[in-house]
Order: structure tokens, then C-alpha cells, then sequence
């Protein structure tokens, strides 16, 4: 406004060009609409936008009849900050004409249980919420609502009211169980479908609040790749993304799964998806290797898991080794199948290559040992043999095992 200071600088109105006349007249309409605002915010009864909520009329003389009108629900939403307590709606008979009416209300959440949430001043009908509340605890409430004379004399019939709670996203997705477990075929096509998490989120499912996406994380070993898995965002199946699962080299993923509300962008939370995989129906299980291995992270006192090893021979002929296998450990820091069957540990002399650098590498943690090897005899007498290592970053223990 400039120097004008507050006044409305008049010098464009006075002379409007021809195409400002339409703009003038959306103008005029607007400060219509205002004056009518205001003229409202100032009436003796209306408080801020508090709607007033008469009791419908009733036609004395005529037989009574069971209502066929709605009153709308009032709407409040749930974990309100206040200050309480909080005008929702004044109930008014238009009897207050002619006589002292009082009003007052019952039901669950007024005079029962949860008792005093709503409350109704006697004298002007302006009803009252007291608390914050919890759509998840109690969604909605019915009241009824009375007005009397100061005889106790009802002017009007009791009228029902509802009072919806609308929902706030105050509920994080929650997966039914922490760990999944699912298997897969080896050699299946992609899309071939694996598992299914699920979660659930308390929040009104008519919301967004409860609309959970699904995401994968992350997978452990990226063997053969990374993303051998993809999830549908709605329902939580896990299925092949691509081929190639080899479960001589991994026999068992685990992948980091997510549910996150507000379709993928509000609240979130993870579990863990373990997906076997499982030799092609039909053929032969293996009865149990006849060599075996386990790593243990002495560190951590945990099995050490997704560490690369493999399995070599000392070929007589040219004094080479020739490598037999190469393999991952799994959660419990084995692998099984190492070899499928006790004709494979023919006698001679034998090497467990462990790759310890990569494995503390992962870990985030640096080793003194790149790598372990562990080379030992089989003979004819050998019918099973156990051979773990207990591994820290800075030792590490073998023995013979069976
Ligand atoms: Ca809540
Ligand atoms: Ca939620
Ligand atoms: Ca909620």
C-alpha cells in the first residue's frame, strides 16, 4: 500500500481499463461473501466454526413416527492437543423460545464408561470433548441428547448423535512374525513365487494411515547376484526376479524386508525373509555329506555366515590341486551338500580353502588371516569326516571332527 498507508489505493478502481471491469466484479462478489462471513462469526451463538445442531422439528398433534433423517456424524480427531475442553457442536431446541430449556446427554463416553470424554453445558447446549482420544481404542461414540424445562418436562425427543473419531497415523506397520521362512526350488524360472510376509497396521484401513507397500531391502550372499528376489509392493509375495539359483554355491538366502504405511512413504519397519533353497523334486536329497564344516565367529559367538570356501583335492598325477566345490556358509555357518555322496571322498589329501579376509571384510572388521587353509588326510578308513574352524579375526582353531 505504500504511502497510501492502509487506505485501499482507489486510483486503479476509479479508472478501470475495460478488461479490469470482470476482475471488479469477481471483487465485489468476494467482499459479499466476506461481509456474509463475518456477519455469521458475529451472531451472539456461533462461536469460531462450530456448527450449531438443532433438534428437527416435531409436529405436535401428528402421531409420532420413527425418524427418517440422518444427523451427520460430527467428526473429531483422535490425539487432539487441546486446550481442553473442546467445543464440538451447541445442541439447540427451538422451544428456547418460548420456555427455559436444559439439555443434557448419556450413553458411553457421556454418563457410561468412558464416563465425562463428552460433556454438555446444561444451560447454553454446547457440548464439550474433555480428552485427547484414540480412534484405535474406541472409533466411534453414540450419544443421545435431551432437552427438558426446569420441570423435567421433555421438549423434544431424544436425538442420537454420532460422534466419529478420524484417524491419525500414530501406528507403525507391524510384520506378523519377525522371521519368515520360505524355500525355492533350484533352477526355477523367474516369477516363480517363493513366500509371502505379511504385516499389519492398526491406523483406519479407509486411510492411507493402513496402506502398506513392501519393499526388499536387502539380500545375503549377493551369490550368484544381487536381486535375485523381487516383492509385489501390495501383497508381500517374494518371487524370483531372475534364474540361476545354484544351491551347491548357496542353499539359503536371507533378505531384509521392509512394510512401510502411507503406501511406502510413512511409518516403517523391517523383518527378515529366509528363503531355502531346495533340491528339484524328485531327485536323491543327499543322506548327508560325508565331509563337513562349520565356521564359528569366536568373536561374536555367533556362526559365520555367507563365508566363501572351497573344496580342493591333490591329484596324484600332476600334483595340482583340482577344486571339487565352492560354497557359501549358511545362518548356522555350514554347507551342506559340501559333497553329495561318500564316493566323492575317495582317499588322498584334501583342502578347505576359507576366504576369512572377505568375511571380516564384510563384517567391517580387518583380519591378520586373508585366508585360511586347511589340508588334511583322507584315507580308506574315512567314512565321515567333521572339519570346522572357530575363526576371530586375529586366530583362528581347526580339528578333526566327526
Ligand atoms: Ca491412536
Ligand atoms: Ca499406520
Ligand atoms: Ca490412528
Amino acid at each position: 500500500m505504500g504511502e497510501s498507508h492502509g487506505h485501499p489505493d482507489l486510483s486503479k478502481i476509479q479508472a478501470p481499463a475495460q478488461h479490469d471491469l470482470a476482475h471488479l466484479g469477481t471483487m465485489l462478489c468476494s467482499l459479499c461473501i466476506l461481509l456474509y462471513l463475518l456477519a455469521q462469526e458475529s451472531s451472539p451463538e456461533a462461536q469460531a466454526e462450530v456448527p450449531v445442531l438443532l433438534f428437527p422439528e416435531s409436529h405436535s398433534g401428528l402421531k409420532r413416527q420413527k425418524r427418517d433423517w440422518i444427523i451427520p456424524p460430527i467428526n473429531c480427531p483422535e490425539n487432539d492437543k487441546g486446550p481442553f475442553p473442546k467445543s464440538l457442536v451447541q445442541i439447540k431446541s427451538n422451544r428456547d423460545k418460548e420456555t427455559k430449556v436444559y439439555y443434557s446427554i448419556t450413553g458411553e463416553g457421556a454418563d457410561k464408561p468412558p464416563e465425562g470424554v463428552f460433556t454438555i453445558e446444561r444451560e447454553t447446549g454446547w457440548m464439550k470433548v474433555t480428552q485427547p482420544l484414540d480412534r484405535e481404542k474406541i472409533p466411534k461414540y453414540t450419544l443421545y441428547c435431551y432437552a427438558v424445562t426446569s420441570n423435567g418436562d421433555s421438549v423434544e425427543e431424544p436425538m442420537e448423535i454420532v460422534i466419529t473419531v478420524t484417524d491419525q497415523n500414530d501406528n507403525r506397520p507391524k510384520f506378523t512374525q519377525q522371521i519368515f521362512e520360505g524355500s525355492v526350488v533350484e533352477g526355477s524360472p523367474p516369477g516363480t513365487s517363493v513366500m509371502q510376509v505379511t504385516a499389519t497396521d492398526e491406523d483406519d484401513p479407509n486411510t492411507s494411515n493402513a496402506v502398506l507397500a513392501y519393499a526388499i531391502l536387502s539380500q545375503e550372499p549377493k551369490q550368484p547376484q544381487d536381486n535375485l528376489f523381487t516383492i509385489n509392493p501390495a501383497t508381500g509375495v517374494i518371487s524370483l526376479l531372475t534364474s540361476g539359483l545354484d544351491r551347491q554355491t548357496v542353499s539359503r538366502y536371507t533378505l531384509t524386508v521392509q512394510a512401510a504405511d502411507m503406501k511406502g512413504q510413512g511409518l516403517r519397519t523391517t523383518a527378515t525373509a529366509v528363503i531355502n533353497v531346495s533340491n528339484p523334486a524328485g531327485s536323491m536329497e543327499p543322506t548327508g555329506s560325508p565331509l563337513t564344516t562349520h565356521v564359528l565367529d569366536t568373536a561374536s559367538g555367533i556362526p559365520a555366515q555367507g563365508l566363501l570356501l572351497r573344496l580342493s583335492r591333490l591329484e596324484n598325477s600332476n600334483q595340482q590341486w583340482s577344486e571339487l566345490r565352492k560354497s557359501y556358509t549358511n545362518a548356522d555357518g555350514r554347507c551342506p551338500g559340501l559333497l553329495t555322496s561318500s564316493s566323492q571322498l575317495k582317499p588322498g589329501t584334501y583342502k578347505l580353502f576359507f576366504d576369512t579376509g572377505s568375511y571380516w571384510n564384510q563384517m567391517g572388521q580387518t583380519s591378520f588371516y586373508p585366508y585360511v587353509e586347511v589340508i588334511f588326510t583322507v584315507t580308506n578308513e574315512t567314512k565321515k569326516l567333521h572339519v570346522p574352524l572357530l575363526l576371530s579375526p586375529f586366530s583362528y582353531t581347526t580339528y578333526r571332527g566327526s
